[in-house]
């Protein structure tokens, strides 16, 4: 009836969720990729193997990687020899540790996103969490708690998804803040590499890609709807969010947590599928815009691997200044799973104030932020930027 309908009105914003602050974090163990294959043969016992040490060094050499942080050291990994033992029970080990390190990321990613948002923390209503490993109650409530955010903050708990989720987060938010009037939603994916890191196999090559590929980080961003004028700035709209699971495309990549820790393959029908998939998503993405150069947006693209990018690059026919911002997070941060895309948000967001361009998506107007994982999953969030001239003014 007319009065509920009115009701439900009252209970939604007036625009559209906007992106109003960015924070990140890393351990503070930074790990130069270059002398990466040196410190993962010997941590793990395994410097006689020279074959597969020249293969993990090529790996890296390709990596798109200059450095990485990681949350354990060679201390931790002699006091818990279990996890760098290729096919060694080391889940309890494992869980201790993420347990410990990924609410700390996140606590330290959220606090730079509410210093730089400005508002008392009691303003947050809503908190999306994501993280690969699961413990209980969790990373979500240890970070409440941490936080001091209100006991009646309404939280979601998105375990175990992959790197696709920095999309997935985004695409909740926007529910979130849209359909509650007022709405702060404290978005935060906190990632450790505690539950996939272990020794390597010859049998198991593509358990040497990620171990050349993953790092930890987190990154918290404060997502709402009709910013409060001259008090909170919106640093992106996010218009559309879209998510697509590739049919007959499971196998490419493939994560089971077992006693030995999270248990991974990536194929090499990742890049692949990728590249078979990404022109109908960016088509149906930008439906009804008129765009069809991809070169005519900003894009934002998990960098899962160097691979990944070339062939999104080349499939879209971009110039190669399109993806720097991506391979530029990619190089001096490694693939953060979920985290990685706010990385680039936040990495372009700055780029395009120091350059001058006009607007915080390199001076275009739309764009768009791909999340890339399991399933094969793509989630699809298009943004739209906005002036900086607005934002240095108010
Ligand atoms: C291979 C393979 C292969 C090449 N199998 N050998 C993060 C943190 C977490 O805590 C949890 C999850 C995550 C993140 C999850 C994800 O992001 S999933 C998506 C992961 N990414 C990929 O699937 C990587 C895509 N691949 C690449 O970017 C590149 O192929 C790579 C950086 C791995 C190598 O670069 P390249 O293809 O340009 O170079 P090469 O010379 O072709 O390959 C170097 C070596 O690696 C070759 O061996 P060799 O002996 O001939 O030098 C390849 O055979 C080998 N290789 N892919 C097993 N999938």
């Amino acid at each position: 009836n007319g009065t509920s309908y009115q009701v439900r009105r009252g209970q939604s914003a007036d625009g559209p969720a906007t992106v109003l602050a960015i924070g990140t974090a890393n351990p503070p163990n930074v790990f130069e990729q270059n002398s990466y294959p040196d410190f993962y043969f010997n941590v793990t016992n395994n410097t006689h193997k020279d074959e597969l040490k020249a293969k993990f060094q090529r790996m890296c050499n390709r990596s798109g990687i200059r450095k990485r942080y990681l949350s354990f050291t060679e201390e931790t990994l002699k006091a818990n020899p279990s996890m760098g033992i290729y096919w060694e029970p080391s889940l309890d080990v494992r869980q201790d540790i993420l347990a410990v390190e990924v609410p700390k990321l996140a606590k330290q990613a959220s606090l730079n996103a509410i210093k730089e948002w400005g508002q008392p923390i009691s303003n947050i209503t809503h908190l999306v969490f994501c993280t690969t490993g699961p413990v209980s109650p969790g990373a979500d409530a240890a970070l409440m708690q941490m936080l001091g955010l209100n006991p009646s903050v309404k939280r979601v708990l998105l375990y175990m998804q992959g790197c696709f989720a920095g999309g997935t987060v985004l695409r909740h938010a926007k529910d979130l803040a849209e359909n509650n009037k007022g709405a702060r939603v404290l978005v935060v994916c906190s990632e450790s590499t505690a539950v996939t890191f272990r020794g390597p196999h010859e049998n198991h090559l593509d358990n040497l890609v990620g171990q050349a590929l993953f790092a930890d980080g987190a990154a918290a961003l404060i997502v709402g709807s009709d910013p409060i004028p001259n008090v909170e700035k919106a640093w992106f709209e996010i218009s559309l969010a879209e998510s697509y699971l590739i049919p007959d495309s499971s196998p490419a990549i493939a994560g089971h947590l077992k006693e030995v820790g999270l248990e991974f393959h990536l194929t090499r029908d990742v890049s692949p599928v990728i590249s078979k998939n990404i022109l109908k998503i960016l088509q149906d993405a930008f439906d009804g815009t008129g765009i069809s150069d991809w070169n005519d947006v900003f894009i934002i693209a998990h960098p899962g691997g160097p691979a990944i990018l070339d062939v999104i690059e080349e499939k879209l026919k971009l110039v190669p200044e399109k993806l720097q911002a991506s391979r530029h997070v990619l190089s001096e941060f490694g693939n953060m799973s979920s985290a990685t895309v706010h990385f680039i948000l936040d990495h372009m967001r700055k780029s395009s104030v120091e350059k001058g361009c006009a607007t915080t998506g390199e001076g275009y107007q739309l764009g768009i932020l791909l999340g890339l994982g399991p399933g094969m999953t793509v989630e699809s969030i298009v943004l739209k930027s906005v002036p900086i001239a607005s934002l240095l003014s108010s």
